[in-house]
């Protein structure tokens, strides 16, 4: 080489490197906002959502109408000749841009991102008035119409401008600025890999030189092409290559290429433009027999699906929460994650690849659908717009089509048979569109379907469409019998052996304040939770042609229509809706993580209520280990684990207990209190007795700090009910009723009730105490206003027209409560009394219309 030659390339390389890239910045502060119709504004950082409060106030009512954005942006004079972009994350649901009042753009869906070209109506060296305005209304054309979760609406992804030079790559469009990278073929000893990109050369008749970098997982360049393009043209490029012994991505070893594409100016080596993406080399399939293999290896698929909201936040998040989400679901030991029910922040997929996390994503088509071709429409390009943007991220495996939907067709009873087939047919239709646009644009991904347990997917032919069957089974839950899932699994592959099988959701709602050594269905206690995680794990794992199970749900997420016992929360979460796990999330990780691992369950049972030493407590450890030990205070105790559990039944004396598992290597420890309930009353004076009514429950208020112990029936020498039953609800699975109750945060506390109560009665010794009785009026059809039209005799007919009186020690202290009049339904009320005694406490409750109840009781000694 010749040294004027060498100096040349020298310089080229330095001014490259100095000279402007493609600027990419955050716009996301100190917008104005204000809601369409509202005088107030507010100024505003983006991430946001002008429903992070309301959709947890009332019932449905949260705000679903426009609100607009408004900010200041100065574009500097430099800028004239570059091409200058708004590029949104997501914004939910509808979204129009404007410029200086000029429209720039307009989006629909609320789910992926989009980009708009500012340049043509921006003024240079000025400030320019950057307007937007989103809406989430309902809309019966866009997806999705409902579902249980909120559509939270507003800017609550990034925004960033993006600046560019003339000749620059295809920005704006479904894809959003993501050039595709194919690899279409990929073993051991050779991946195929393919770019596929368009650049769009807005400048007159230059030519530029396109420039690729291809670079190993550890950073090293294995490919440097490049292209001297003549008079560039508008115009489509691809560059194929291959790799040969490639390092693949794997949950285990997560490796990432990248690749690298410039733009440039071949006179004066700037770079007008660049493009950066990570890729990954792996091959899969879905044995219908086998299950699951990546890279030739056969791998079961356990994990969770994640919605992207977070207490106090809406889905308005930080992507620090995105990224503290997946670490704790990696941490977990799952390798495969559902991000139920729509694609969800770029950096969700980045994080994903990073972490080695394979992904369901899917498009919000959920529980119902339009027949109109707009619908129809809107689905489609949310699949193109989510398959085109996602396209390059190795750690995505399927594209979900549809979730469960023909839930609404089956539980709307008052739909003719007629209307009922449309709905079909309308779905079926939507579903062989979607399916052919998926596999149009991308023949190496598997596309797969949710469905609730209902035959009506197999006989409509529905179930044939996608690649990969995803079954949601609340077996235990909606439906009953945990039991009961192997025997559908079984019934399933044994009638479609051709189809592979996933569970995309599974699990009971639970709440980390209900405790009980006793769980039941729909008692919502962490027990129950865990019960049946065991199960279904169980259950999966013995059959092998089952790719795997998806949890539902990684965290508890708010849906506005729900009220279990913490109001408009689903909490079927393995963690709270702050991200505080559950007993449940550490029994997967000593099930799933290779570390040596154990953990003393009942981190929010802390205090124990047995009746005496003869009444054991059992303490659950979870280990993935064979054999844990269990040191009691200076006792030591060692059990078998049997899938992931070792228990040790221990009868303990009154006091605190100190607990410390290990398995020899890794360690547990944890504080227990115990108290015996024979001894409540003789000790009255230290201690109130506080007992969650009607329930076989403990309630801990997590403000008070107090337990709220299980109900049982009066003995002589103790305390207890007498008479009545637990009150159920007719038409609810739920105990008490899973209702909102106004006027206090422990709902369930007011939930649970017994009715028909004829007495509660304590055998406390001489002195002066105070009783609190709390009450909650369930029925629906005792409200306030209806009340004064009935007469006497319609009353007495009408539950919760209940009326009665309360005596303690023979003495009437309250005559004639109606809740429902004096309080109306669902409010919670506490009523207490002072009283004295010579000799044991009992409260009374005199029926004079329908039947009295009681929620929760409280004695203390004054
Ligand atoms: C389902 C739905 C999901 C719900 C879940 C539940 O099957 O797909 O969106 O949140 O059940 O908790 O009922």
């Amino acid at each position: 080489m010749k040294i004027s030659n060498y100096l040349f390339i020298v310089l080229i390389f330095i001014t490259a490197t100095t000279s402007a890239q493609r600027l990419v910045k955050t716009v996301n502060a100190g917008w104005e906002f204000q809601l369409e119709n509202s005088e107030n504004t507010q100024v505003v950082n983006i991430p946001h959502t002008w429903n992070a409060q309301d959709a947890f106030e009332d019932d449905k009512s949260y705000f679903r109408g426009k609100g607009i954005y408004k900010r200041q942006i100065f574009i500097p004079e430099n800028w004239k000749d570059q091409a200058v972009f708004l590029k949104f994350e997501g914004a939910n649901q509808h979204t129009k841009v404007f410029v200086n009042n000029a429209v720039v753009g307009e989006h629909t869906g609320g789910y992926t991102g989009f980009i708009f070209e500012l340049s043509k109506n921006l003024k240079f060296g000025e400030e320019n008035v950057v307007r937007i305005e989103v809406d989430n209304s309902h809309n019966l054309d866009i997806p999705p119409l409902e579902a249980d979760f909120n559509f939270y609406g507003g800017i609550y992804r990034d925004i960033e401008m993006i600046v560019t030079g003339k000749t620059h790559f295809k920005l704006e469009g479904e894809a959003a600025g993501t050039m595709q990278v194919h690899t279409p073929k990929v073993s051991e000893e050779m991946a195929e890999v393919s770019l596929y990109g368009e650049i769009i050369n807005t400048s007159a008749n230059k030519n530029s030189r396109l420039k690729i970098e291809v670079s190993g997982p550890d950073g090293t360049i294995i490919k440097d092409f490049s292209k001297n393009l003549k008079r560039l043209q508008d115009g489509k490029f691809s560059y194929e290559f291959e790799i040969e012994d490639p390092e693949l991505w794997s949950p285990e070893n997560p490796n990432l290429y990248n690749l690298q594409a410039n733009i440039i100016d071949p006179d004066s080596g700037e770079i007008l433009d660049s493009y950066s993406t990570n890729f990954g080399c792996r091959w899969f399939e879905a044995d219908p027999k086998k299950g699951f293999f990546l890279n030739g290896q056969p791998i079961k698929l356990i994990g969770a699906n994640r919605h992207q909201d977070f207490e106090n936040m809406g889905n308005a998040v930080p992507n620090a929460i995105h990224r503290k989400d997946y670490q704790m679901i990696k941490d977990m030991g799952a390798n495969f994650i559902r991000t139920a029910h729509y694609p969800q922040d770029p950096d969700v997929y980045r994080i994903c690849d990073e972490l080695g996390l394979l992904v369901w994503t899917e498009v919000p088509v959920i529980n119902d659908v339009t027949d109109s071709e707009a619908y129809h429409e809107n689905a489609v390009n949310m699949q193109r717009e989510q398959i085109l943007q996602l396209y390059n991220h190795p750690s995505i495996v399927f594209w979900g089509i549809m979730n469960e939907i023909f839930i609404r067709l089956v539980f709307t009873s008052e739909m003719s048979e007629a209307d009922k087939n449309a709905k079909i047919k309308t779905s079926v239709a939507l579903a062989k569109k979607l399916e052919a646009e998926t596999k149009k644009l991308d023949t190496t991904r598997l596309s797969v379907m949710a469905l609730h347990e209902n035959d009506l997917y197999n006989t409509s032919g529905i179930a044939d469409i996608p690649d990969v069957i995803g079954w949601n089974l609340y077996f235990g839950w909606y439906t009953q019998g945990l039991e009961n899932l192997g025997k559908f699994l079984d019934t399933q592959h044994e009638k479609y052996p051709n189809r592979p099988l996933l569970i995309s959701e599974y699990g009971p709602g639970s709440d980390s304040r209900i405790q009980t050594n006793d769980p039941k269905p729909w008692d919502f206690s962490e027990a129950y939770q865990l019960k049946s995680h065991v199960s279904y794990l169980n259950q999966v794992m013995e059959r092998d042609y089952m790719l795997g199970m998806a949890a539902w749900n990684f965290a508890d997420f708010g849906s506005s229509g729900r009220q279990d016992s913490r109001p408009f929360i689903n909490q079927k979460g393995l963690v709270n809706f702050n991200r505080e796990p559950k007993d449940v999330y550490y029994y997967y990780k000593a099930r799933l993580t290779p570390e040596d691992f154990v953990y003393i369950a009942g981190k929010n049972y802390e205090k124990q209520y047995p009746q005496d030493e003869s009444d054991v407590i059992v303490i659950t450890v979870f280990s993935n280990s064979e054999e844990v030990k269990l040191k009691v205070d200076n006792a030591e105790f060692t059990s078998e684990v049997e899938n992931g559990i070792a228990l040790f039944e221990l009868s303990l004396p009154e006091g605190k207990h100190q607990l410390i598992a290990t398995d020899g290597t890794a360690s547990h420890s944890r504080e227990i209190k115990v108290k015996f309930r024979k001894n409540l009353v003789a000790e009255i004076d230290q201690n109130a007795i506080l007992v969650n009514v009607g329930t076989h429950v403990n309630f801990f208020d997590e403000i008070t700090g107090e337990t709220w112990i299980s109900d049982q029936e009066y003995k002589e020498g103790s305390f207890g009910y007498v008479g009545g039953s637990v009150y159920q609800k007719n038409s609810s699975k739920f105990q008490g009723t899973a209702s909102d109750i106004q006027g206090t945060e422990n709902d369930p506390l007011f939930q649970t009730m017994r009715e028909g109560i004829e007495a509660y009665k304590f055998d406390v010794e001489k002195g002066k105490y105070r009783v609190s009785l709390l009450f909650a009026e369930p029925e629906y059809n005792a409200s306030q206003e209806n009340i004064y039209n009935l007469s006497e005799a319609e009353k007495k007919d009408i539950p919760g027209l209940r009326n009665f009186d309360i005596k303690i020690n023979g003495k009437t202290l309250s005559g004639d409560l109606n809740l429902a009049r004096d309080y109306g339904r669902l409010q919670a009320v506490e009523i207490s009394y002072q009283i004295k005694t010579d000799a044991g406490i009992e409260i009374e409750f005199e029926e004079n219309s329908g039947k009295a109840l009681l929620s929760g009781i409280k004695l203390e000694k004054l």
